[in-house]
């Protein structure tokens, strides 16, 4: 976290100039610049209707920029409850600043910088867990968003749900909450015995069909604690699948410096993105919704054909990046872009491998998206690091790699794109000098050394191996993706 109160006088920042900077909050917005976008709604006047879990930077610079936007094209009363289910971060950054916060479009030109005002509180569940039930069961929410990382869903190996995972353990046990599972249905129980039926629980992570994920590993965790409760979320809750799209680098200390210097006041909650944004969104709601179309989201039938482009696509070329350029020293998406090797494999991965996967929908332009993809991973002003994409990579690797591998083992086409992008990150995860970031880290490291430099591949993707139920590798396939990690570790 860059700069620091002056110690004076708390909530004034000590800017470049030794100039004191004031806080973001609602008595000092009208201090920003006239330039700063503004909702032009009654912003403290709007009730909640949504309550997003997981608060990280992804939400406040997508959905909740979305809604705020609605709520200024004349839609009312739906502000966010915030939720973090694990660090206070996010609500030491927002509570000083009454919610408020800036979104910065990073690009070419002049940055451009809007003021949010959709969220209104953000709850820290760990230390107050009564207080998040009570949100998720209020009769004014209507809406359940998450952002909970790909991890946060609990799956198993084989994707189902994981009863060893320490939080989901302890909540069939009978002990607190402590995953999503476990508060939610903490707060349909409530709902159930008000009377309240009507959820839309909306998944706006990473994972292929999220919708249909969690309501599947929802359900799962209900039979097994409360089989009641679970025929009462069939009945009363819809899951709609959506793609979501924005490159979001975590903030640094920097860009907080650089945009307080150019705001003249001081934004702890500030994300930076680029001007891109997409949200396709299944049209399959329990009942009241913002119109997110006024903003620019897209509401369909089928959201299957743009989240499978996008999770191979972007998010598989992402995922290459990562891993071919930490491994050759590099610290930045465009920076991989510009290294020949990886740029021309990117290219193969998204136009060959990955686009002839897909069956894309009506009039769904994958060579033009791939266009625009790499005009996105080309902006050097987003500075968006390889190791954020590297993290979680066994959560990531399924839809954006395995699937498209596994699509190909049938029809025969050549992937040595993936291959090549597969094998950097089996030796990744071998750990070494590497920080390996992923909550299986320990059980790769385990693989590794029991398993070493014979036997890793068929231990990951090979018959029986880890990564099995997503794709399962022939022999020669084995040799040679065994041949690549070899090669890597000389
Ligand atoms: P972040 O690190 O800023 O926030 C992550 C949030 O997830 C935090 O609130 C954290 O407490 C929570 N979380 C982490 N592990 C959890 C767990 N095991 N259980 C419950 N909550 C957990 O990350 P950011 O940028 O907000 O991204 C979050 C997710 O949003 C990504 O994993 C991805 O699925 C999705 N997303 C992110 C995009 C981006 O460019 N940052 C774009 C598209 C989707
Ligand atoms: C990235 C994504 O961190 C990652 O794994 O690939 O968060 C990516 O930035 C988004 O999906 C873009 O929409």
């Amino acid at each position: 976290m860059g700069g620091g109160t002056t110690g004076a006088r708390p909530g004034l920042w000590a800017g470049q100039e030794g100039l004191q900077i004031v806080r973001l909050n609602a008595g000092t917005v009208h201090s920003l610049p006239a330039d700063v976008i503004r909702p032009s709604y009654a912003v403290a006047e709007q009730k909640c209707g949504i309550v997003h879990l997981g608060i990280g930077a992804f939400h406040r610079a997508h959905q909740a920029e979305y809604t705020d936007l609605a709520m200024s094209q004349g839609d009312r009363d739906w502000r966010i409850c915030g939720v973090s289910l694990r660090s206070a971060g996010v609500r030491n950054q927002l509570e000083p600043q009454d919610g408020l916060y800036t979104v910065t479009q990073k690009s070419a030109g002049a940055a451009k910088t809007s003021l949010v005002g959709s969220i209104a509180q953000v709850l820290v569940a760990p230390e107050n867990p009564e207080a998040v039930v009570a949100a998720l069961a209020s009769a004014d929410t209507h809406i359940v968003t998450l952002t909970v990382t790909e991890k946060g869903y609990c799956q198993g190996a084989g994707g189902a749900l994981d009863e060893t995972n320490e939080a989901v353990a302890t909540e069939l046990a009978g002990g607190d909450p402590a995953s999503i599972y476990g508060y939610l249905a903490q707060a349909m129980e409530r709902r159930k015995a008000a009377g309240l039926g009507a959820l839309t629980l909306l998944s706006c992570d990473n994972l292929a069909q999220n919708g249909k994920q969690l309501e599947r590993l929802l359900l799962a965790f209900l039979e097994r604690s409360n089989p009641e409760l679970a025929a009462w979320c069939a009945a009363n809750c819809t899951f709609p699948s959506s793609m979501v799209d924005r490159i979001v680098p975590a903030t640094t200390g920097k860009d907080l410096d650089l945009l307080a210097e150019r705001l003249g006041v001081r934004d702890e909650g500030a994300v930076f993105t680029e001007a891109f944004s997409q949200w396709v969104i299944e049209d399959v709601f329990a009942g009241a919704r913002p119109k997110w179309e006024n903003a620019g989201a897209q509401l369909v039938q089928d959201v299957h054909p743009y989240e499978t482009a996008k999770l191979r696509m972007l998010n598989g070329a992402h995922s290459a990046m990562a891993y071919l350029g930490l491994e050759r020293g590099l610290v930045f998406v465009h920076e991989a872009m510009q290294h020949d090797a990886i740029r021309q494999l990117v290219g193969r991965l998204m136009r060959v491998e990955a686009a002839s996967s897909l069956s894309p929908a009506p009039g769904q332009d994958l060579a033009g998206y791939a266009d625009r993809l790499k005009e996105r991973f080309d902006n050097p002003a987003l500075e968006h690091r390889l190791v954020q994409i590297a993290m979680d990579g066994s959560q990531k690797i399924p839809q954006r790699w395995l699937e498209t591998l596994a699509f190909h083992q049938q029809d025969g086409g050549d992937c040595p794109a993936l291959l090549e992008a597969l094998a950097s990150w089996i030796v990744h995860v071998r750990g070494g000098s590497a920080n390996v970031n992923d909550p299986m880290a320990g059980r790769l490291a385990q693989l590794w050394s029991e398993e070493g430099m014979a036997g890793i591949v068929p231990a990951l993707v090979g018959r029986g191996g880890m990564f099995a139920s997503s794709y399962i590798a022939d022999e020669p396939t084995i040799s040679h993706l065994q041949r690549l990690v070899a090669a890597r570790s000389d």
